[in-house]
Formats: C-alpha cells, structure tokens, sequence
C-alpha cells in the first residue's frame, strides 16, 4: 500500500525534494503518533532537528505547507456534486508559553496565541475531506481592553472579513460544476456575507441569532418565523458535546423566504437592496427535563418547497459539528498549545503541518465508525499498525493479525484525547 502522506501530499512543493520528503515523513510520523512530543514522533535526533528546521526554514511559508493537501482536498471534492463548505474560528492560547515572540491577543487581556479560521469540505454524508482554506491572524493590544465603540466595531468588521475570504476562497478552488454549501454558526450571521455576490453553485446556510429588521408585517424576523405556520415535524439524532448527551430530539418545523432589510447602520445603506432569505425554524417541544431545547434559527439561500427540504438543511447543518471535532483534535489531541516554538512564524508553521495531521485523524474516525469490523490495513499500513500496537500494548512484539479498524482507531485514540462517541 502507498503510504498515505506521500499520496496525500503528492502535490507539495516546498521547492526542493528534499524539503518535500522531510514534510511528507513528519506528517506521516506525527499522525501514527499525535499525541507524542515531537521527538518521541520522529523517533531520532536527526529527524527532530530535521522537523525543527523545516518550522524554521526562511524560504517556504505556511501556505506552502499547506497546499498539497488543499488541492488533495480538492481533488476528493470533485467526486461529489454537493459538498459543505464548513467554517469556523478558534484559539491557538500559548498563555503558558508568554516567551513566544510575535503572537497577539485572543479575547481577554491576559490570554493570547493565534486566532485560527478554517473551511471544512465535507461532503453531504459527513466524509470529512479536507481543509480546503486556514487564515491565522494576531489581534493587536490596541484592538483589546479599549472601551471605545468606534474601535471594537473596526476590529469586529476586519475580523468578520474572514468569513467572506473563506467563502471566496472556497468558490474560487473548487470545481464550478460542484454545488457549495457554506455553513457557519451564528458568528457568521452577518450582512454582507448574505449581501456578497455569489455564483450560482454557492449557497450559505448559516445559523441565525440577530433578530433583524424584515420587510413582513411583524416588522422583526424572530417575530416574522413564529407567526408562521407549523409546516410539519421531524427526529434527528443530536450528536453529544460537553454539555449534553447525545439523544434523538422531536423538532417542529417552521419555513420562510422572508426578506431582510439593510441594517440601520450600514454606510451607503440607500444603495444596498435588501436580501430575501428561506429562513428555517426548528424548535424541540418537549426536551428531556434539564436539558435546553433546540431552537435552531437557519438562514439560507438554498430553496424550501418542503418539510423534506428544511430536514435536508438541518441534517448538513449537523455536520457543523465536524468542524468542532477538527478544532478539538487540532489543539488537543496533537497538543499544538504544547509545542515551545518561540516565535509566531514557527508556531504557524507547525499549526499547518499539524493541521494536515488532525484531518487525517478525523478522517480515520470516520472511516472506523463506518467500517468497525475491516481489517484496519485498509487504511494503515503494516508499519504503522505494528508500531501502533507495540507502543500501546507496551509488548514488543506485534500481532501476527492485523487489528480490525475499529480497534486500530481506539488505539491511536487512547493516547488519552480525542473520545470515541
Ligand atoms: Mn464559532
């Protein structure tokens, strides 16, 4: 079997050979062991400096690192005639590592490291496939701690820029004959990103929470989904997180196209048109006791003709969650706040080549809840299985027979991180 990073990354180019193969085999090393430090994952002293100095090379930049498997990304999208582009934001927090030159601030004064924002391309079956676009940014001490509302809202509209670079982003290096869907949480209820032109392959379905002005006789949109009728009622399965189980919830449904009008304080407002959106309701009646209830609001510019239609956006809605599953195994299943990289350039450097690391690890979760019972060299190779199985079972000789897939991913996942649900 070819071993999966050198396919994977096949595309790289960090301008040298050399410099490729040592990305290739630090990815390959990092995944079979994610939770590891660096040198425990790269086994020798050389490869470790090897790994080291990749970070700190002056002549390739994140991107660089990034690319091969964008475009990998983009090559699996290709087989899908729908795919969801899923975005969202999180924090790298170096706090205990106040040494690292270059970083900012994240959302309180005595926290700081990287704000990351990624898009997930998933496909409608929830096949994680890629990240297809990462921006990294420091915010500033002036942006932070000052009290004056001119400033917080420059800072919120540069920052709410990153969901319309995604979506360009996105648009841009997928296939025009693939429908996107981008899908964001409430962060992303924004105005012009609904206002921004969009091909016809692209749609939004983003979770809402302003209550907006709307041109409907109720005046507002939360008023203006209520009053509309029950369109019918469906189950879907809600996936667990911190806090709460997971459970099959009972939603009634509710659909509109409503038209939302031009925030008041929008500049050059005259010139804006208003934007009709198919606006979703999907409200859980009667949730077990001590548990909130769903209250999904979803704006979309996908069509609504059905209850079977609003259920099909609130299904690709769920896989929302992916993305939450990506970001948790980024930061603390490959440790990355860990890593003492001293400066922000090397710590991004190794968030893109981890970041290539933490798809796969979803991506083999995935695979493993599908597939529980194949043999797991399906995915892994002997190499990789045998040393997998020697360092949990602390036995040094491996198996004769390969485990299945299941077992395989309980293994790598009982490095005590990501949590098989
Ligand atoms: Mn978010």
């Amino acid at each position: 079997m070819e071993r999966w990073a050198a396919s994977e990354l096949r595309y790289v180019n960090l301008g040298d050979a050399r410099r490729n193969k040592r990305l290739i085999k630090l990815v390959e090393d990092l995944a079979a062991q994610p939770t590891s430090s660096v040198p425990q994952a790269c086994g020798t002293l050389a490869a470790t400096t090897a790994a080291y100095d990749l970070w700190s090379s002056p002549y390739i930049k994140a991107a660089d690192i990034s690319h091969g498997h964008s475009k990998s990304t983009v090559e699996r999208a290709k087989a899908e005639e729908i795919v969801l582009a899923i975005q969202d934001t999180t924090n790298m927090d170096v706090t205990s590592h106040p040494g690292t030159k270059g970083i900012g601030y994240l959302d309180h004064k005595k926290s700081f490291g990287l704000k990351v924002h990624s898009t997930l391309i998933a496909s409608i079956k929830g096949v994680p496939l890629g990240i297809i676009d990462q921006q990294i940014w420091v915010r500033d001490i002036e942006d932070l701690g000052i009290a004056k509302k001119r400033r917080q809202r420059q800072k919120q509209e540069k920052e709410s820029q990153r969901w319309l670079d995604g979506l360009e982003r996105t648009n841009t290096l997928l296939a025009k004959k693939t429908k996107i869907i981008t899908v964001a949480d409430s962060e992303a209820d924004i105005f012009d990103l609904f206002h921004q032109e969009r091909p016809d392959n692209c749609h939004l379905l983003i979770r809402g929470t302003h209550n907006r002005r709307v041109n409907h006789t109720a005046n507002y949109l939360h008023e203006a989904i209520r009053s509309s009728a029950v369109r019918g009622k469906i189950e879907v399965s809600v996936k667990r997180n911190p806090e709460r189980p997971a459970r099959i919830a009972k939603l009634t449904i509710r659909y509109e196209t409503i038209e939302i009008e031009v925030p008041r304080n929008k500049i050059g407002r005259s010139q804006i048109k208003p934007v009709k959106l198919q606006v979703i309701l999907a409200e859980e009646e009667n949730p077990p006791s001590g548990i909130t209830a769903i209250s999904w609001l979803l704006l979309t510019t996908l069509e609504i003709n059905s209850v079977k239609d609003a259920a099909r956006c609130i299904e690709w809605y769920t896989y929302r969650w992916l993305i939450e599953r990506y970001h948790y195994t980024l930061k603390s299943g490959c440790r990355i706040e860990e890593l003492q990289l001293e400066t922000a350039r090397r710590l991004e450097m190794a968030l893109a080549t981890y970041s290539i690391v933490a798809w796969r690890l979803l991506w083999l979760t995935y695979e493993a809840r599908q597939n529980p019972d194949i043999c797991c060299e399906t995915v892994l190779n002997t190499v990789e299985w045998q040393s997998l199985c020697v360092t949990v079972s602390k036995n040094p000789i491996p198996p004769k027979i390969p485990p299945t897939l299941r077992a395989a991913v309980r293994m790598i996942a009982s490095r005590a991180w990501f949590s098989w649900s």
